[in-house]
């Protein structure tokens, strides 16, 4: 059914507890923590609990849940104290945009330079 964890999705297993993760904020719906391999000092990633595979799909049937996602973004950004200096939320959305992992997730990076993209 729709939202409903996925037997063989790595991040529906980071929500369950079954594969660790440094995890460094938690809400109700979301969960946030560190990119295994950091493209930046700050690099977090926020998913929702329920399993959409990409932010698409998300806003789409849970649109209350996307915006906490972004929200508990800037939040990341706020306690990692890259708010300041300036920091990028990435949604990468299929294949094509180098998704690799199929559970909705934004990217937070933050801590260095970022070069302007669009
Ligand atoms: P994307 O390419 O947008 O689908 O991003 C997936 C990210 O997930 C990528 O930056 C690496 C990260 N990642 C992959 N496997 C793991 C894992 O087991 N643990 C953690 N913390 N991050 C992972």
């Amino acid at each position: 059914m729709a939202g409903e964890p996925q037997a063989d999705c790595l991040f529906c297993k980071i929500v369950a507890g079954e594969v660790p993760a440094t995890i460094v904020r938690e809400t109700e719906t979301t969960v946030a923590f560190r990119d295994i391999s950091p493209q930046a000092p700050t690099h977090v990633l926020v998913i929702p609990k329920v399993h959409y595979a990409n932010a698409g799909e998300l806003a789409a049937a849970e649109p209350r849940i996307a915006g906490e996602v972004l929200s508990e973004a800037a939040a990341v950004a706020a306690d990692e104290k890259v708010d300041g200096t300036g920091y990028r939320i990435i949604f990468n959305t299929g294949p094509g945009a180098g998704q690799t992992v199929f559970h909705a997730h934004a990217h937070v990076l933050g801590g260095r330079d970022l070069q302007r993209l669009v």
